[in-house]
């Protein structure tokens, strides 16, 4: 089975066999009703009515490799790798309650431990004791360290003990768990940017990610509060959950296109490998 198969696939292309204006005005809904977004679903199918008309493309299935194209451009924005040229690189993950952050960790964990690095978790989630908990489940699910303090300790000071624990053990990437938060809310706010200083006064020539977690289902309100955390955060990429079981892949297309940040990881489910890098190619021909 492949990765994205419990993605649900738009049918339009299926049931249409001409290009003709019903097509291309159904099409334009199935888009926007999958959270693509007004303004870049009548890009594309603007672009798909030209380039049929350009192309001399008659039939609904040669029209489909067209829109396949189209959309993997719209995904291609920034750098959709995982920039860690440091040693150690810090990986931050933010977003509002309940989106999948503490998963996320686990699953990104275990890709890296993988692919040979040296991983180390940090649980910035002081708010609850329990959020700790779970992170040190995944770290052992994983096999890679933890560095921890107790419940209501200072996030910014976990961070400071996960970087000099990082450079005393030649760590290679320090994911730190961070508590649910919104936009507005001023304190949790401020407590990011505390955790910011500390990492530029403790590890100056770090690199750093901030990847801001959107739950898919959520669709167009995960997109808006992704503009408000950009505003404020300095996010470096996204990273989609939740799209197991949804039609709504669509926020894929518009993050990229209405924010300009990569999507940069795909979760598709609750278990330790249901999370990819994300290959636009392979989207698209799941998502039509
Ligand atoms: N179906 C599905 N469930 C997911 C996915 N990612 C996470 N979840 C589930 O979503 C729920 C919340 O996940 P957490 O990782 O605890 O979310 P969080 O953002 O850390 O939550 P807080 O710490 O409370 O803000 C859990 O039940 C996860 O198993 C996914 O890709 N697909
Ligand atoms: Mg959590």
């Amino acid at each position: 089975m492949g990765f994205f198969d419990k993605l649900k696939k738009l049918s339009i292309f299926n049931t249409y066999k001409e290009l003709d204006d019903d097509f291309y005005d159904e099409l334009e809904e199935a888009l926007i009703l999958s959270d693509m977004g007004m303004e870049p679903s009548l890009k594309a199918v603007a672009q798909l009515r030209e380039r049929c008309q350009n192309e001399r493309i008659g039939d609904t299935e040669k029209a489909k490799q067209v829109m396949r194209e189209i959309l993997a451009d719209m995904l291609t924005v920034g750098d959709k790798r995982l920039i860690l040229y440091s040693q150690p690189s810090i990986v931050l993950f933010i977003g509002v309650n309940g989106v999948g952050k503490t998963t996320t960790i686990g699953k990104i964990g275990n890709i890296l431990k993988k692919e040979g690095k040296k991983v180390m978790f940090a649980a910035a989630d002081t708010f609850r004791a329990a959020a700790t908990e779970q992170l040190t489940i995944w770290a052992e699910r994983c096999g890679v360290e933890i560095v921890k303090q107790g419940e209501g300790a200072d996030p910014a000071a976990v961070v400071f003990d996960a970087i000099n624990a990082a450079n005393a053990r030649l760590t290679d990437v320090v994911l730190v768990d961070t508590a649910g938060r919104l936009h507005n809310k001023t304190n949790l706010m401020n407590e990011l940017n505390k955790i910011d200083r500390v990492i530029k006064r403790e590890c100056p020539i770090c690199s750093k990610e901030t990847l801001l977690v959107l739950d898919a289902t959520t669709g167009q309100n995960g997109l808006i509060q992704a503009k408000q955390f950009k505003e404020s955060c300095g996010i470096t990429g996204i990273v989609l959950t939740k799209l197991d079981g949804t039609a709504k892949g669509g926020i894929a297309i518009a993050i990229a296109q209405e924010l300009g940040l990569p999507v940069k990881f795909v979760g598709m489910g609750e278990g330790i490998d249901d999370l990819r890098y994300f290959e636009a190619d392979e989207f698209v021909k799941a998502f039509i």
